[in-house]
């Protein structure tokens, strides 16, 4: 309560009481309403309206302690545990969660994921639907959950990454949307269990190098699902095996702290001097909440009485936190018996209430197209030679115990398949209606993999390299992506870059060579080796309004970021129904070196485990130059696979450096012929380029596509277009037989109608199924030779002129 000079000394202290009282009559209240939601939505999935449940039970107190230090501006990235905590800070209504729990597709009924995601899977919008920024100082933020634990503790340390940044770089205060001063706590929570992950340590070390604002709860109920601690950490104690990260005099670090979760006062006081600390110094810390429970036991798929002994249990009922806070707040005098009976009864009400409507909602919206559905279906029995079936399937539809639209359309479709052969009007009004209902449902349910608005990189205008000018000299590749970042980091102040070997001696072949120097550290920056938290880093900072290039040193080690870019970037705008962005650049390069590790081109995997990425495979450094162009003006993220091979091979730098845009899925045709066309990217070009002038000589013309981004392919069908011409094609990559090329031929064979213009059976000429042996010799015999090229095309053209060229072997 703020000091007030008209009241004297006992009215102060007689309304401070009663303030208090007030609080935590209101924060019991919140709880007491969480857990019967968490009760109520467990009934409703037993009972069959809900698909699955997991929720916050046992779990409450220690949530409305960390509310309360929860301010405007600040973020949270936890785990599905958290209802009560976002029912606390207001991120999240009672009817919101059941709109999710019942999987409504309604952005309005679930801002969180437009019922794309299970439940407790909290997320706050960031971005209005032209993709543009809300001030996110004036909101509570909430990044959106993911349902792999610890999965998003890379992304946390990239979210308080961007409070140090904001505070210490001046240069950022026009970005206002943002910080205050990098005033802004980035909160994480995680269960007990999953700090075994290896993301929990990799981001909990990083944090303690970067000294960030970042504050982990780790909500210990002794448990992982059935799996008791002493099968998860060792001694049992998280708090106590990190305390070798306590900061001491002058060291870095964390500050720990251990407190029970059941003890309302220890928890508000340690959460109000954790949090102070953190949000004022800069210093992480580790809230370790011990003695927490399940009354539930871990989700709707089982229960702990299999697992739990009855000790175990009857302790769990005993120390449940509402219990013990009740049990507090009677002995304190802040509420008697009666009125709390009173308030949990009311409590009950609203839940219910709030459920119900929840329900309704959805059901009421549903009932209404089966209604409108059946009535269609009957006026099509009225003229239709197949009535009886279409009663039949009326019949169905109608008994359908809580149908769901899945039920509807499918009896749409099976309406308008019995009556392929009929036509009239009402079978036309049945086929008109589906079609509404099918584009709506397209809407629900399959859109915004990627934001898709206004800012995204496929609407920036492209812009030619301008080669007129006096300086013609030939430069290192390498040059050129140095002159390309320094005009970026010039132009664009929210640019930041960070990786292994990046600051210091400006990466490994130097395309940020002498950028520390010019634009300091806290624009490009050296890391540890901790590929995950690179990208999370990134992650975090590009959900906050920076401009990050995150670098993993070469592609074999994007492996080691795979779960944060593919559960958690990737999937982010598809999983909020574009409410949140992250628009990083994530820059690496591979292809064509030698060795197992060092050679790698796994673009199947890559293509497969990354939809909501895109995916650039520049062939030169200059190509490569104006993707970063066009992707920094962008807002999406991005994968820019760079030439191992290519940083000294020499290029002609554009006066426009910093400008030209090469744009995202539209092909370069390197070569044009009429006899074959051969489909490659990256590295690899240049042998197929060089083998298309050795077929030239034997008479084979081949034409030759660079697709340039592999996601997205060839939007103008190009390659489609050229087999028109050509009727041959052959798809060269690095990846494995039936990798990176299958995904290619789906898209020309498929999507482009390709097949159509074939004369012979289209191939992949790929590398073998291991990986590269280190050594030149090795190289030749596993990924694609100038001498497999050739002889293939060959091979190709001898089907169709067997005696022009006959079998070499
Ligand atoms: C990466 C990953 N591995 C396994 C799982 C399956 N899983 C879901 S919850 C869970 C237990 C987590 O326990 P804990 O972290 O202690 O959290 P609690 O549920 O006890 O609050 C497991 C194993 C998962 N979701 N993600
Ligand atoms: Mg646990």
């Amino acid at each position: 309560m703020p000091a007030n000079e008209n009241y004297n000394q006992s009215e102060i202290s007689q309304l401070s009481f009663d303030d208090f009282k007030h609080i935590v009559i209101t924060d019991y209240r919140v709880g007491f309403e969480s857990r019967q939601a968490s009760i109520l939505g467990r009934r409703e999935v037993l009972t069959g309206k809900a698909k699955f449940g997991i929720f916050g039970d046992g779990k409450e107190v220690a949530q409305l302690a960390m509310a309360k230090t929860f301010r405007k501006g600040d973020w949270r990235s936890g785990y599905y545990r958290d209802q009560t905590f976002m029912f606390a800070t207001g991120m999240c209504s009672l009817k919101e969660f059941f709109s999710q729990l019942y999987a409504n597709p309604s952005l309005e009924k679930d801002p969180a994921s437009a019922g794309r995601q299970m439940n407790c899977h909290f997320a706050t919008r960031t971005i209005d639907e032209n993709g543009d920024w809300y001030d996110l100082t004036e909101m509570m933020n909430c990044a959106s959950d993911i349902s792999t634990t610890g999965g998003h503790m890379p992304r946390l340390l990239g979210l308080a990454y961007a409070s140090k940044l904001y505070r210490e770089n001046k240069e950022l205060a026009y970005l206002k949307n943002f910080s205050v001063n990098g005033n802004e706590v980035a909160f994480g929570t995680i269960g007990n269990a999953s700090t075994s992950e290896g993301l929990f340590f990799e981001a909990f070390n990083a944090a303690g190098v970067l000294a960030v604002p970042m504050a982990i709860s780790v909500w210990d109920d002794a448990y992982g699902i059935s799996v008791p601690a002493k099968y998860q950490t060792t001694k049992e104690d998280i708090s106590e095996i990190l305390k070798g990260f306590q900061r001491e005099g002058n060291t870095n670090g964390y500050e720990i702290f251990k407190v029970r979760g059941w003890d309302y006062v220890g928890l508000c006081e340690t959460y109000e001097k954790a949090i102070a600390i953190c949000r004022e110094q800069h210093v992480p810390v580790l809230i370790h909440v011990t003695e927490m429970t399940q009354p539930q036991g871990h989700s709707t798929s089982g229960s702990h009485e299999r697992y739990k002994s009855k000790e175990r249990l009857a302790w769990e009922d005993e120390h449940d936190c509402l219990v013990q806070m009740r049990k507090w707040m009677v002995e304190s005098a802040i509420a008697t018996a009666e009125e709390l009976d009173e308030l949990e009864n009311t409590a009950k009400k609203y839940v219910r209430n709030c459920q119900r409507d929840a329900w309704n909602d959805l059901e009421s919206e549903i009932k209404g197209e089966l209604t409108h559905a059946t009535l269609l279906i009957n006026n099509l029995a009225l003229v239709s030679a197949q009535s009886e079936r279409l009663l039949a399937i009326n019949k169905t539809l109608s008994e359908c115990f809580d149908p769901a639209r899945r039920d509807v359309i499918a009896a749409i479709r099976k309406s308008l398949l019995a009556t392929a052969n009929e036509s009239n009007e009402a079978r036309t009004e049945l086929l008109n209606w589906f079609n509404t209902e099918s584009a709506k449902n397209n809407d629900r349910f399959n859109t915004k993999l990627f934001t898709d608005t206004p800012h995204s990189p496929l609407y920036v205008p492209t812009v030619a390299p301008d080669y007129n000018w006096d300086n013609d000299s030939m430069i290192d590749g390498r040059e050129i992506l140095n002159a390309c970042f320094e005009a970026n980091f010039i132009r664009d102040k929210s640019i930041v870059a960070f990786g292994e070997d990046v600051g210091a001696i400006g990466d490994v072949n130097q395309g940020f060579a002498g950028l520390q120097n010019k634009f300091g550290d806290l624009r490009i920056v050296d890391t540890g080796i901790r590929e995950a938290t690179i990208v999370g880093q990134g992650m975090g900072l590009a959900m906050r309004g920076l401009r990050p290039i995150a670098e993993v040193q070469y592609l074999d080690y994007l492996m080691y970021a795979m779960n944060v870019l593919s559960d958690d970037l990737a999937s982010l705008s598809y999983r909020t129904k574009a409410g949140q962005k992250a628009p990083l650049i994530i820059r690496t390069r591979g292809h064509r070196l030698e060795g197992i590790w060092h050679s790698g081109s796994p673009l199947g995997f890559i293509l497969n485990a990354l939809r909501g990425i895109h995916i650039c495979v520049p062939r030169n450094m200059t190509q490569a130059a104006g993707m970063y162009n066009t992707l920094l003006r962008g807002d999406e993220p991005a994968l820019v696979i760079e030439c191992l091979n290519g940083y000294r091979l020499k290029e002609k730098l554009p006066q426009n450096v910093g400008e030209f845009t090469v744009p995202l899925g539209r092909v370069e045709i390197l070569r044009e012929g009429n006899d074959i066309t051969i489909v490659s990217y990256g590295s690899t070009l240049r042998i197929v380029q060089e083998a298309a002038e050795e077929l030239k000589a034997i008479g084979i013309n081949a034409e030759i596509i660079d697709p340039q981004t592999l996601y997205p392919f060839d939007l103008d069908h190009a390659c489609g277009r050229s087999l028109q011409k050509t009727n041959k094609l052959l798809v060269v990559d690095e990846d494995v037989p039936g990798g990176g090329s299958a995904y290619i031929l789906q898209h020309i064979l498929e999507k482009q109608n390709g097949y159509f213009n074939l004369d012979s059976q289209p191939r992949t000429l790929t590398a073998k199924q291991h990986r590269p042996p280190y050594g030149s010799d090795g190289d030749y015999y596993s990924k694609p030779s100038h001498e497999d090229i050739v002889e293939m095309v060959y091979n190709m053209m001898g089907e169709t002129y067997p005696d022009k060229y006959p079998p070499i072997y």
